[in-house]
């Protein structure tokens, strides 16, 4: 490994990073812009483009993305990825030094993953371009996953209490919330000054750092490339629902909803081993 200076004066780290890659997950995201904050250059390959499914299950036999692969070492699940790679290059750091908001950085890393991702994905796969549904939203799902919403966005917005970021400074809180909460929008779930004046506050800090700045565009760019000015790689009828995601659903009574699914065939659940 060595080290170049832009003229930015953000120190570059040379060295072969790949990262096994969707421009569009959100847990791929956060670890992006972790690499990109700590000034990391990676090899980026869109493992869950169908012809890429070979290579990926090789690393990662849940064929689930992100992957990091550095020098021969495979880490798979994108915390393990950023705590991977916050030992292995510990400045800039992403988590706080002390350990009470070392525990509330990952605490919201936690709630992120498992809550947000779960909410939102299980409410949004009638809006995916790659997905064509044959059936419509179940009843009372969008109600339930708006009102689950809103209670975890209060408290995001409770916890903004000591400054512009959700740990005083930027940290791995921050970067695993912003791709859930830039995913509201399109849902038509929208914060209002009234009610979360520091969440959208937050939202426009974090729309100007740079790390956040260079996925939007990359996550833009793929979707018009993707979807827009050619034909999608991606999966068009299976969907791979993991734990958190089933929990979900379930925990709201969707159970025969998801029964249905999975004898049509178009649920799937990730290999175990
Ligand atoms: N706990 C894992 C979850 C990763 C995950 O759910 N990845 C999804 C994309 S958002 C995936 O690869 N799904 C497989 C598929 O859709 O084929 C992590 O934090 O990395």
């Amino acid at each position: 490994m060595f080290q170049s200076w832009d003229f930015s004066g953000i120190i570059w780290h040379h060295v072969m990073l790949t990262l096994y890659d969707n421009p569009f997950s959100p847990f791929a995201r956060k670890v992006r812009m972790v690499l990109r904050f700590k000034g990391l250059e990676f090899e980026s390959i869109d493992a869950l483009a169908l012809s890429e499914h070979d290579r990926l299950v090789q690393v990662n036999p849940r064929a689930e993305v992100p992957v990091l692969v550095d020098r021969g070492v495979t880490v798979t699940d994108s915390t393990d990825i950023v705590y991977y790679l916050e030992d292995r290059f510990p400045t800039p750091a992403v988590f706080p030094v002390e350990p009470e908001l070392r525990a509330k950085a990952r605490r919201w890393q936690r709630v992120a993953d498992t809550l947000l991702d779960a909410i939102i994905h299980d409410i949004s796969i009638w809006t995916w371009p790659t997905h064509e549904r044959p059936d419509e939203l179940p009843e009372g799902l969008l109600q339930a996953g708006r009102e689950d919403l809103r209670r975890v966005l209060t408290q995001v917005e409770d916890s903004l209490d000591a400054g512009a970021f959700v740990c005083g400074d930027l940290s791995i809180a921050d970067f695993a919330l912003f791709p859930h909460i830039s995913a509201l929008k399109p849902l038509g779930i929208l914060l209002e000054q009234t009610t979360h004046p520091r969440l959208l506050h937050w939202n426009r800090e974090m729309r100007s750092q740079a790390p956040v700045q260079k996925d939007l565009d990359y996550v833009k760019h793929s979707a018009f490339e993707k979807f827009v000015s050619g034909e999608s790689p991606y999966e068009r009828e299976k969907i791979v629902w993991r734990g958190d995601r089933i929990e979900w659903l379930l925990a709201h009574g969707f159970h025969e909803w998801l029964l249905a699914e999975l004898e049509a065939g178009r649920a799937v659940v990730p290999r175990s081993v």
